[in-house]
């Protein structure tokens, strides 16, 4: 069996985060390792605080699990802080791990920061040219970019932009046309418009099953493009068969 790390953010509501990835990679039917980068204390309304692991100890959980496991594909979500950044973009080096897969979280579905300041500039100079797959959504594209990203030419264009950061693939999520959402993929030579359905509501963690899924699709032995149809195809199901367990958000069926 594949071994797909989740470096991210604890959600105890178990629909984002290292909970929700963790899901992902069973139904991928792929061994699920994870490191919490960040706590947090959160409902299906919201998150209401953000407690960052400390900066020795997550390098000790991943200097002591990867010394054991050498995860066929990884992926990163709510990092924080700056230094977790660095930690991580070190171990991959190092080991010369592949199959990267990076979702630049920025804010929670209701809008709280999940990054410190000069996180994201950190993430974008250190993971970006680690990356096999980025997956920003159309907000974090635009923030990313300094671009004002609303329309599929504007996706195409930061794509474009965002590519010349270093990653391999660029996924810009969340477009939305008059029927359908729509992904833009961009891998250098080609792009490509991944359309879905468009389902009302307010789902919580899709981001980070989306990235789960590209990780665990890759380690798999699927291509990029692949990997990112797969991945859509899931959390697609997964948002169609949400559920209320609590008062706010649907949490995605994973
Ligand atoms: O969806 C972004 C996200 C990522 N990671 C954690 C989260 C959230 C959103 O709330 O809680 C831990």
């Amino acid at each position: 069996m594949k071994s797909v790390l989740t470096i991210a953010g604890s959600d105890p509501t178990g629909g984002a985060g290292l909970q929700g990835d963790l899901k992902v990679f069973r139904a991928f039917g792929v061994h699920g390792l994870s490191v919490p980068a960040a706590l947090t204390a959160q409902d299906t309304s919201g998150v209401e605080a953000v407690l960052p692991v400390e900066k020795g100890f997550f390098a000790r959980q991943l200097d002591v699990l990867l010394r054991d496991i050498r995860p066929d594909a990884l992926k990163a979500g709510m990092l924080y802080s700056v230094w977790a950044v660095e930690v991580l973009a070190e171990k991959i080096k190092g080991l010369s791990l592949t199959n990267f897969v990076l979702d630049p979280v920025t804010v929670s579905s209701t809008g709280t920061s999940l990054v410190d300041e000069g996180t994201l500039d950190e993430i974008r100079e250190m993971l970006f040219p680690l990356s096999r797959v980025i997956t920003p959504n159309i907000y974090e594209a635009s923030v990313l970019t300094g671009m004002n990203v609303e329309d599929e030419a504007d996706m195409e264009k930061a794509a474009l932009a965002l590519k010349k950061m270093g990653p391999e693939v660029v996924v810009i999520t969340g477009g939305h046309l008059e029927r359908v959402t729509l992904d833009v993929y961009y891998d250098g030579s080609d792009y490509h418009e991944i359309e879905s359905s468009k389902i009302d509501g307010e789902y919580h963690g899709t981001g980070c099953a989306f990235s789960a899924a590209i990780a665990a699709s890759l380690a798999n032995g699927h291509t990029p493009l692949e990997s990112v149809r797969k991945a859509k195809e899931f959390v697609t199901v997964a948002i169609r068969k949400a559920y209320h367990p609590g008062k706010g958000m649907g949490l995605l069926n994973l």
